[in-house]
């Protein structure tokens, strides 16, 4: 089977036809998968494991379904929903992921990340992102009452819209010396993140060697996920017998187990 990775789905009560979007992913080409990846900015907002919209609800009772159904399902936060908990992610059945984690995928080692820590030129961002990560901030805002998170998570929403309209398209991009050192310092050629919403594969070179960049989409007329499967497994639903030792010696260029793929949300 496959393992999949999505990110930026930016779920929220007003775009009810995104999280039927996710729900038809979960039933459709994600069923029974291995493995499925959450990178970050699930929720378009989160203000604390014990918010009692119903949004929250129905997703933790849609993942649970799909966990038990034998899917290995790991979250990562996103600069969105970072103050998402140990308690809902068990209520999802999931594994809450550190930002980065290296995995195995298609064979080969894969830095996964959200993508924000990669945006450095954007000092403003990274101030906030240095005190939104600190565990006695984030008690302090969690320890206040729902209707008053639920302020401030507005206000921290439209600040920050003001700010990004104010900022040069580049400033919200990754920086490629920050990939280049995160992916060196990992030892990886391959490296997956979101946020950003610029979906692509970027080709790199690193050291003199071959390397990889995949940026998934954000969820909105499209929904955008990456498919990773094994090379011998790829050969198999290929030609419906193993021809992976044939392969092998010939078929080894970089991430070949790895797609990414989009289609049209709408219902
Ligand atoms: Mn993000």
């Amino acid at each position: 089977m496959a393992t999949f990775l999505i990110s930026d789905l930016h779920l929220d009560e007003s775009r009810p036809a995104i999280t039927r979007a996710f729900f038809n992913f979960l039933e459709g080409p994600a069923a029974g998968a291995d493995a499925l990846y959450i990178l970050g900015d699930f929720f378009e907002v989160w203000i604390g494991d014990d918010d009692d919209a119903p949004l929250a609800e129905e997703v933790a009772r849609q993942l649970k379904s799909y966990s038990d159904k034998g899917t290995a399902l790991y979250l990562m936060h996103g600069n969105r929903d970072f103050l998402l908990g140990e308690d809902y992610a068990r209520r999802c059945g999931a594994t809450l992921l550190p930002d980065p984690s290296l995995v195995i995928l298609a064979d080969q080692p894969v830095l996964l990340m959200h993508g924000d820590s990669l945006c450095t030129l954007d000092q403003e961002y990274m101030a906030f992102r240095q005190q939104a990560r600190n565990p006695e901030w984030q008690q302090a805002l969690l320890a206040k009452p729902l209707q008053e998170r639920r302020q401030i998570a507005a206000q921290i929403r439209s600040v920050s819209k003001s700010m990004n309209s104010r900022k040069a398209e580049d400033i919200m991009d990754v920086t490629a010396d920050e990939v280049e050192k995160v992916m060196r310092d990992h030892q990886v050629h391959t490296l997956i993140h979101g946020h950003t919403h610029r979906p692509a594969r970027h080709q790199l070179t690193i050291d003199g060697k071959p390397a990889e960049r995949i940026v998934l989409g954000d969820w909105g007329e499209l929904g955008w996920c990456i498919k990773a499967q094994d090379c011998a497994e790829k050969s198999e639903d290929a030609d419906g017998q193993d021809v992976s030792a044939a392969t092998n010696s010939t078929k080894h260029s970089l991430n070949t187990g790895l797609e990414l793929i989009h289609w049209a949300t709408a219902d």
